[in-house]
């Protein structure tokens, strides 16, 4: 859905280059949490297509679909063992050519995830390579040949031993697997991969499809010499982050020029470029378009911002400070400033609920917070990605106990520690704020016990808070964060300066408030949002002014004193103003 905003580009000399994949805002679906259409308690592709009218409502630009391909689900499809069919359970290539066209029919795209880096062990690629070391697949996988000893170690979170190597009896070799050891990594090296993706992406395309989210895509490249990692360096030059010995290899660049001259370069597609650990000096070589790469990209800064120096994942107790939530986001906004696209996100399905993360899921505040975070992520200078549920403030489910996880990277951990001989007690606490499956929960339609996801036993369990936090609920209520998520996509639709406008931040050292203004042309807005559950009174810097009531307020009341140029805010209170002339 591009702006119904009728400016052209003669109007709005400022913007450049327009593009619909600038001006969209990017639903992610999470297919085995949506909706169940045959009660196997997993959700499907005609569950998906059943909600397409739900789907239309939101406002959306597309749809990011996690993994649907052919997979044995070590990884919830992230381990891919047919690039040209359909996982099973998701049901039939039949499902996809209806779930394309209906979402198309509603003008909505679709954005498929695709994993390049590696494949599932039971792909028939890595069958026939393991097979003898002189297979014609061979070459297809990274292997160490055990005579030379045990290769210098490589780091995987989703192995209980910590290994990012397996030993393969049959070969008498080692090889190489960054996630889990069902999920070896391909090796681009060989043509004969990289023609056979080319080939692939070409399928999905000439299908219709919107564009990929590229999987861990700078993983793609490596030094094949596999050096030696050296502890104190691995700490101290590089914070403790491998993905400097698995990405970013000499031939990174070279590839995904290749790739998009081969495949994206044919057709009208966009690319999301998942760059774990990329930094902000590196990201235009990416996303540059003279450079002929990928189109947007996104990094993981702001997920750190809330982490304890030590542990997996463990959070930090005083959670984070806004002060460097604010640096975050806006050094970011800066690096796309003249060039390039970003993308903006606080949640996805590697990531905890963003409500539970960046606001606060107490009842008392939990409907104003998610809005107002809503608010953030539809008023930036960015194309936002908005994850299923965020839209009805789903919050973290909170296991208690291993059994409850079905994530292979919680129950490897969770194993490694006991392997290690620790006690898994603090890593479980832990988890229940940053574990991947609190946010891969099933979406809650209604107050039913399944919350209306599926006739059967869901494959995780249910929120129980669904009884009162669902989609069927918030239907009925003018005033629920769905309807809200609805007005604002509206207006960031209708609103170019939302989409263009240059941002510019005030009060970057305030505790409590982040604000900012998007300013095109003669247009602009001020958008204030409290991140606290505490009141505060708030000066509108000069020589800033604004209309007397906001365009949007995601609270009842509004306490602004026009004299004085104060607000006082409510907790979490979001308002956004256009400036006065
Ligand atoms: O989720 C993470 C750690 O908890 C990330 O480090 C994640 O592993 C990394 O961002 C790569 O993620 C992608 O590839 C993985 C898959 O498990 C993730 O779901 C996917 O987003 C392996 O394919």
């Amino acid at each position: 859905m591009m702006p119904n905003n009728t400016a052209t580009q003669q109007d709005l000399p400022e913007i450049v280059n327009r593009e619909w994949w600038k001006e969209i805002i990017v639903y992610q679906l999470y297919p085995r949490s949506f909706k169940d259409s045959d009660g196997d308690g997993v959700g499907d592709l005609k569950g998906i297509l059943s909600k397409l009218d739900y789907l239309k409502s939101l406002g959306i630009g597309a749809i990011w679909l996690n993994p649907i391909y052919a997979s044995p689900n070590d990884d919830n499809g992230y381990d891919i063992s047919d690039y040209y069919n359909i996982m099973k359970e998701f049901g039939t290539m039949d499902d996809f050519d209806a779930l394309l066209k209906g979402l198309h029919d509603c003008g909505i795209r679709l954005i498929m995830d695709l994993v390049v880096n590696h494949t599932s062990d039971e792909h028939p690629w890595f069958v026939e390579a393991r097979k003898s070391r002189d297979n014609p697949f061979r070459d297809y996988y990274h292997w160490w040949p055990a005579e030379k000893g045990n290769p210098p170690p490589r780091f995987s979170f989703f192995d209980p031993h910590g290994s990012g190597w397996t030993y393969d009896e049959t070969t008498d070799s080692f090889y190489l697997h960054i996630f889990s050891k069902k999920q070896p990594d391909l090796n681009w090296e060989c043509e004969a991969v990289r023609k056979e993706i080319y080939k692939m992406m070409h399928f999905w395309f000439d299908k219709g499809v919107d564009g990929f989210r590229l999987d861990a895509i700078s993983y793609i490249s490596k030094d094949h010499s596999y050096p030696v990692v050296n502890k104190k360096d691995l700490k101290e030059k590089y914070r403790g982050d491998w993905s400097y010995f698995y990405a970013r290899g000499p031939h990174l660049h070279e590839y995904l020029k290749e790739m998009h001259r081969e495949t994206f370069n044919h057709y009208d597609v966009v690319t999301i470029a998942e760059i774990p650990g990329i930094q902000k000096n590196e990201a235009l070589l990416f996303v540059h378009a003279d450079r002929k790469e990928l189109h947007m990209m996104y990094h993981f800064e702001g997920m750190g911002i809330d982490r304890a120096s030590k542990g997996f994942k463990s959070p930090n107790p005083d959670g984070y400070k806004l002060t460097d939530f604010k640096r975050v986001y806006t050094e970011w906004d800066h690096v796309f400033e003249r060039e390039g696209w970003g993308t903006l996100y606080l949640g996805n399905h590697d990531q905890p609920r963003m409500l539970t993360r960046w606001g606060n899921d107490n009842p008392e505040f939990r409907s104003v917070s998610a809005k107002m975070l809503i608010t953030f992520l539809l008023t930036m200078r960015a194309t936002p990605i908005f994850y299923n549920g965020d839209e009805l403030g789903m919050r973290n489910i909170r296991f208690d106990k291993i059994e409850d996880y079905r994530d292979v990277e919680t129950i490897a951990m969770y194993n490694y520690i006991k392997n290690k001989k620790s006690s898994p007690k603090r890593f479980l606490q832990d988890m229940k704020l940053t574990a991947r499956d609190n946010s891969r929960t099933p979406f809650q339609w209604n107050a039913t016990p399944n919350a209306g996801f599926t006739t059967g036993k869901p494959w995780i369990t249910i929120n129980e808070d669904h009884v009162f936090v669902n989609q069927e609920a918030q239907e009925a209520d003018e005033n629920s964060v769905l309807n809200y998520f609805r007005k604002l996509t509206g207006l960031r639709q209708s609103e170019l300066v939302l989409i263009y406008g240059h941002y510019t931040l005030y009060d970057d050292d305030h505790q409590q408030v982040y604000a900012y203004t998007r300013t095109l042309g003669k247009q602009g807005m001020l958008i204030i949002l409290n991140f606290s559950k505490e009141p505060v009174t708030w000066h509108i810097p000069d020589p800033l002014m604004v209309k007397e009531t906001p365009l949007i307020n995601n609270e009842t009341s509004l306490q602004f004193n026009h004299q004085a140029n104060d607000l006082t805010l409510l907790p979490y209170q979001a308002l956004i103003f256009e400036l006065a002339p």
